[in-house]
């Protein structure tokens, strides 16, 4: 038989929905005085630039690297589903294949969405891919890229709101690697486009992912992303045996997809918690008792032994002595009882914490503990303990040594119940937690806007709650990350949570600033992320924020994450700003107490660690910062000696991110240290 070699149509569509700017800065024509004044970041020539909702293809043509007779390149803009763009296959052109739009104006542009041919035949269906912009033709931006589901289904890049007059996808693998083919395409319409502000911060690349990412842990030493679903790429339910994950890496700029099945763990809805070597734990969920680990230096996934609790929405938390705490999770398995149990990795076992009970953590949510014990505020902390800050108004010690202990240490001062609001420990040397936002109730009830710090002392003893002033937007189901600066990132969000409904959404984040103890408004986004999304600090201080839904057919679905730059990365046109550059450390894997020395290729102001971290549902219980107080090494200006707290509480053992940071505020690079376990 004759070796075929396919790549089916593309249909690319101009749609409609707020989206805002990104990927690289090109040199702006005649902007208006008033965006002049307020330094906004010029995207392209904005004169004459379309906004009607429905861009027309009047006139439009289409090139594409090859054809296959009688599948010409138009055939992907032709508005019809029946016909489509074939690479040609007689005889058959290797991949990669591309295909470019020319719409012959510029429009402000924010997604593109690609139909795979629609015969029956899922030949040529486009995985790994870039979808690139340009207004002239000769010079274009990466806009998106990464892997599409091997389907039939209409797939879409959204992006930021871009000008644009040639769009082009460029397909780099087909989706089943059934051979080197690739197919409709339509051009989204971006409107309310607003030029963003540097001091504002950029969204940046999109990453479009095989799968709606709901979960993500970050893996040492390579910064690389494991994102996953569910045992199916777009829904959920029951216990199915198996996870679509996928992996990114920023580096190479690739997202690759697995399917883990050895594990037979359907990781929908888990606990994750990073341990002592920077393996990834993921508990319960859609399989009740199933507990996974991710081993980042050989790629592989295997199992633990069972919980011995059916857990899903519970929280886990790894302690100062390296193991695994775990508590609540009446999502999955019988409702109710889930006390606390705890995972000794060096023994490979779990006990019972029959001293830690849920009950005390326990909010009153009207739909009862199915959802009043989900999703702790969990903090590892001195002497084995964890703090518990919420989302229950009522606070807790619980000790993990023997049998356990636990000990109610009053409310977050006037504070409700803020079911999925956020806590993250931003100054660990301080022991002080910043929660945002949250709600009474798990869905269907008003969010808040509230914010408060809480400052946790030795175990047992009675912490200290500030409230603080609120955020300019009531959040739930939002995301939150802590900065090497100490600075705090949330995103997205809405102000009445309803699962899998992107309804009363919040597009713009909040960065809050511990030295002012204020809230300041950041660059909005356009594509919703709310129930099921994440948001992780990734090594090169920027953040990835992504997925959302996972609700099969629903419009709710978003197979894609986002790059966030804060405004410390970004000159005032929101170019890239020069920043310090980590040369020597005299030390990666360290204990408590130590010393080490850092180089650096200029000066620096401070220095500080932040803790890898893993996502889902709100909840990250590995991220944590620790300010570390900089001596001069001596022998070279730019030299620093730096002392990692001398406590296992504070210092978890684990992989942290090391963030050297200028007078400016600009952090560089982080260098990978590991706090080796006890
Ligand atoms: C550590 O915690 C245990 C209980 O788990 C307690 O008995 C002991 O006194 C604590 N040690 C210190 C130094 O606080
Ligand atoms: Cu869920």
């Amino acid at each position: 038989m004759k070796p075929r070699t396919w790549v089916s149509s593309l249909l690319l569509f101009v749609g409609l929905s707020g989206k805002l700017s990104n990927t690289r800065i090109v040199p702006f024509v005649d902007p208006p005085d008033d965006l002049l004044q307020e330094e906004r970041i010029i995207l392209g020539p904005l004169d004459g630039v379309a906004l009607t909702p429905e861009i027309s293809r009047a006139g439009w043509t289409v090139t594409a690297d090859s054809f296959q007779e009688g599948y010409p390149p138009i055939n992907a803009i032709d508005v019809n589903t029946r016909t489509y763009w074939h690479s040609q296959y007689e005889p058959a052109v290797g991949l990669p294949h591309h295909i470019t739009v020319d719409m012959t104006s510029v429009y402000l542009v924010n997604g593109v969405t690609y139909q795979p041919r629609q015969d029956g035949s899922s030949n040529g269906n486009i995985g790994q891919h870039q979808v690139l912009v340009s207004t002239d033709g000769s010079n274009y931006n990466l806009v998106a890229f990464g892997t599409w589901l091997d389907d039939s289904s209409t797939k879409t890049a959204d992006f930021e709101t871009i000008p644009a007059r040639f769009i082009r996808i460029v397909a780099l693998t087909e989706a089943g690697n059934r051979g080197p083919w690739t197919t409709e395409i339509n051009v989204l319409n971006g409107a309310g486009f607003v030029p963003p502000l540097a001091r504002q911060g950029l969204w940046g690349l999109t990453i479009n992912f095989p799968l709606v990412p709901v979960a993500a842990s970050l893996q040492p030493n390579s910064g690389r992303v494991i994102v996953w679903s569910a045992y199916s790429a777009r829904t959920f339910g029951g216990d199915n045996g198996r996870t679509v994950t996928a992996l990114y890496d920023p580096t190479a700029q690739m997202v690759t997809e697995r399917v883990v099945t050895n594990t037979g763990h359907d990781m929908f809805c888990p606990g994750i918690s990073l341990d002592a070597n920077g393996r990834t734990l993921v508990t319960g969920g859609s399989s009740t008792q199933k507990a996974s680990i991710y081993t980042p230096t050989s790629d592989t996934w295997a199992s633990a032994p069972n919980m011995i609790l059916s857990r899903g929405y519970q929280s886990s938390a790894t302690c100062g002595d390296g193991r695994i705490f775990v508590i609540g999770g009446s999502w999955s398995g019988w409702e109710g009882g889930k006390d606390a149990e705890i995972y000794d990795p060096t023994t490979n076992r779990w006990s019972l914490l029959p001293g830690c009970p849920v009950a005390p953590m326990l909010t009153g949510d009207t739909e009862g503990v199915f959802r009043s014990d989900n999703h702790a505020w969990l903090f590892g902390w001195k002497n084995g303990s964890v703090f518990q800050a919420g989302p229950s108004m009522a606070m807790n010690w619980y000790a993990t040594r023997g049998s356990g202990s636990q000990q109610m240490v009053g409310t977050r001062a006037s504070d409700a119940d803020s079911m999925c609001g956020t806590a993250i420990m931003y100054d660990a040397v301080a022991g002080t937690i910043l929660t945002l936002g949250g709600s009474r109730n798990y869905q269907n009830s008003q969010a808040s806007a509230a914010a408060h710090l809480i400052t946790i002392g030795d175990p047992g003893t009675r912490p200290q709650v500030t409230k603080l002033g609120d955020m300019a937007y009531a959040r739930i189901f939002h995301n939150s990350v802590v900065l090497p600066d100490g600075k705090v990132f949330t995103a997205g969000g809405q102000s009445v949570g309803a699962p899998f409904q992107d309804t009363n959404l919040q597009f713009i984040p909040e960065m809050w600033d511990p030295a002012t103890t204020q809230f300041t408004q950041m660059t909005p986004n356009s594509t919703p992320r709310v129930y099921h999304s994440f948001a992780l600090l990734l090594l090169d201080a920027t953040i990835l924020v992504g997925g959302g839904g996972l609700c099969d057919t629903c419009s709710a679905n978003h197979f894609d994450a986002q790059v966030f730059t804060p405004p410390y990365l970004l000159n005032s046109d929101g170019s890239k700003a020069s920043r310090p550059v980590i040369g020597t450390v005299s030390s990666t894997s360290v204990v408590p107490g130590s010393t080490i020395t850092v180089t650096v290729n200029m000066p620096v102001t401070s220095m500080s660690l932040i803790r890898y971290g893993s996502a889902t549902h709100t909840v990250n219980t590995d991220q944590r910062r620790i300010p570390l107080t900089l001596t001069p090494a001596g022998s070279n200006a730019n030299s620093y000696r730096v002392t990692i707290p001398n406590d296992y509480g504070i210092a978890l053992p684990g992989y942290w991110m090391l963030f050297a940071i200028d007078g400016e505020g600009r952090p560089s690079v982080a260098v990978t240290i590991h706090i080796r376990g006890p």
